[in-house]
């Protein structure tokens, strides 16, 4: 545990002065204090919010291959618990996005049991705190039931959605992804 640590702290040494280019870039006390704050709890290209730090790829793997990355990453994909998260998680999307539906993983899926959501920690998805887009999860199969595989992974909102975002999609799709990780 206390080797984790260091090794962390290490890591922050290391991404120090890449931090100090970008906060010498910054045009406002503000963006300086913002950038500030990100570098000093979280690793150099992750967000902070409420104690945690999260990655935004901006390239694009299936959900599995998804899922690992952000545990190599030492987080893992994205697990949404309160309304606060959602809203920073899918309005820092919007801002990252290219087009309407160029969406993020996060990391919840019923590959297991159809229907019965799972986040990648095991925990169930709490009815309380779901926020599906309307219509969705519909674990569509093609507009004739064509296709074999439904949709049983998760994936942030299209451009402009805020809060009741969530749509499921398929596995095998080429997204970007949200690692979540603990702030060092
Ligand atoms: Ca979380
Ligand atoms: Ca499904
Ligand atoms: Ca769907």
């Amino acid at each position: 545990m206390m080797e984790n640590r260091l090794t962390e702290y290490k890591k922050s040494f290391e991404e120090l002065p890449k931090c100090v280019s970008d906060l010498l870039e910054t045009s406002s006390i503000l963006e300086a204090f913002r950038v500030s704050e990100d570098c000093m709890t979280c690793r150099y290209g992750w967000k902070r919010f409420n104690g945690k730090c999260y990655f935004f790829s901006s390239d694009r793997l299936n959900w599995s291959q998804s899922r690992d990355d952000c545990v190599t990453k030492g987080g893992h994909l994205a697990i949404i618990d309160s309304t606060e998260e959602q809203t920073f998680l899918d309005n820092t999307a919007n801002s990252k996005m290219e087009h309407a539906s160029d969406n993020f993983w996060i990391g919840i899926t019923d590959s297991e049991t159809e229907d019965q959501w799972v986040w990648v920690d095991n925990t169930p998805l709490d009815n309380n705190k779901k926020f599906w887009v309307r219509g969705e999860p519909d674990d569509w199969k093609g507009r004739h039931g064509e296709l074999k595989f439904g949709e049983d992974c998760a994936r942030t909102g299209i451009y402009g959605c805020a809060v009741s975002c969530w749509g499921d999609s398929n596995c095998s799709a080429q997204r970007r992804r949200i690692c979540e990780a603990k702030g060092v």
